[in-house]
C-alpha cells in the first residue's frame, strides 16, 4: 500500500495537494500523519521525517522501497503508475498547459504565499482586507488567477480548469481555501470556481479533517497568536 506523509490538516498545503489529489483520483493509500510541532533541526516533526525524507518536508510518497518527494514530483509518479485516472488532461496541447500551470504555482505566486498562509479552519477577512489594500504584490498575484483560472474555465469548459478534475485543480485546491480564509475579492465566475473546489469529495474530506483537527500551532498562526 502506498504510503503519504502529511503534516497538519489545517496548516500544510502542500500535504493538501497531494492528499487531494489521491483522494479525488480514487488512489488507495495510507496516511501517516507527522504533526508540527516546529521545523528547527531537533524537532519532533523533523526527527519523524528523518528515515524518510531527504528534504524534512512534506509530503512524501513511500511505494515499498521507492521514497518520493516534493509534491510535483508525487503527481507525476501517479500520473505515471495510474494511466487509468487521468491525473493529466489527456490531449497534449492540454497537458503541457496544465503542466505550465501546475509549475507556475510550484514556484510562484510567493507573495500571496507569504502573506496569506494556509488556515483552513480560520475567518480572517479584515485581515484579508489589510493585506489586499497594501500589499500590490498579492493584488498581482490574484489578478494573475482570475485571468488563468478565467482562460481554462473558458477555453476547456469547467467546471475544473481542464474540463474534468486534474493535478491542476489538485495544485490549486489550496490557493482556494486561502482566498476563502481571507475573502480576498474575486470575480463571480471565479469564486464560482473556488466554491466548486471546496465542493469535490476530496477537498471536503480534508477540510473536515482540518476542521476536525483543533491541533493549533502558535507558529502557523502569525494572525492568532495565543490561539493554542
Ligand atoms: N517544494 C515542496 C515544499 C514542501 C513544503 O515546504 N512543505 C512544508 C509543509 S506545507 C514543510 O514540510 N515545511 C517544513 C520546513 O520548512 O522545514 C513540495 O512541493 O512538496
Amino acid at each position: 500500500m502506498l504510503q503519504l506523509y502529511i503534516g497538519n490538516k489545517n496548516y500544510s498545503s502542500w500535504s493538501m495537494r497531494a492528499w487531494v489529489l489521491m483522494r479525488q483520483a480514487g488512489i488507495a493509500f495510507d496516511e501517516v500523519p507527522v504533526r508540527f510541532d516546529s521545523f528547527e533541526p531537533g524537532s519532533q516533526f523533523k526527527r519523524q521525517l528523518q528515515s524518510v525524507s531527504p528534504t524534512g518536508k512534506v509530503p512524501v510518497l513511500v511505494d515499498g522501497e521507492l521514497v518520493i518527494w516534493d509534491t510535483l514530483a508525487i503527481a507525476e509518479y501517479l500520473a505515471e503508475t495510474h494511466p487509468d485516472r487521468q491525473l493529466w488532461p489527456a490531449e497534449r496541447a492540454a497537458r503541457a498547459r496544465a503542466r505550465s500551470v501546475v509549475a507556475e504555482m510550484h514556484s510562484g505566486f510567493t507573495a500571496l504565499r507569504s502573506a496569506c498562509p494556509t488556515n483552513i479552519e480560520a475567518r480572517l477577512p479584515e485581515v484579508g482586507a489589510l493585506i489586499w489594500r497594501d500589499q500590490p504584490a498579492v493584488r498581482a498575484d490574484v489578478q494573475r488567477l482570475v485571468q488563468m483560472w478565467g482562460e481554462l474555465l473558458a477555453q476547456y469548459g469547467g467546471p475544473m480548469l481542464f474540463g474534468e478534475f486534474t493535478i491542476a485543480d489538485a495544485f490549486y485546491a489550496p490557493v482556494c481555501t486561502r482566498l476563502v480564509t481571507y475573502a480576498l475579492p474575486l470575480p463571480e465566475p471565479i469564486a464560482a470556481y473556488v466554491q466548486r473546489v471546496h465542493q469535490l469529495p476530496g477537498v471536503r474530506a480534508w477540510v473536515e479533517a482540518a476542521l476536525a483537527e483543533q491541533d493549533f500551532r502558535d507558529f502557523e498562526e502569525p494572525y492568532r497568536l495565543g490561539r493554542a
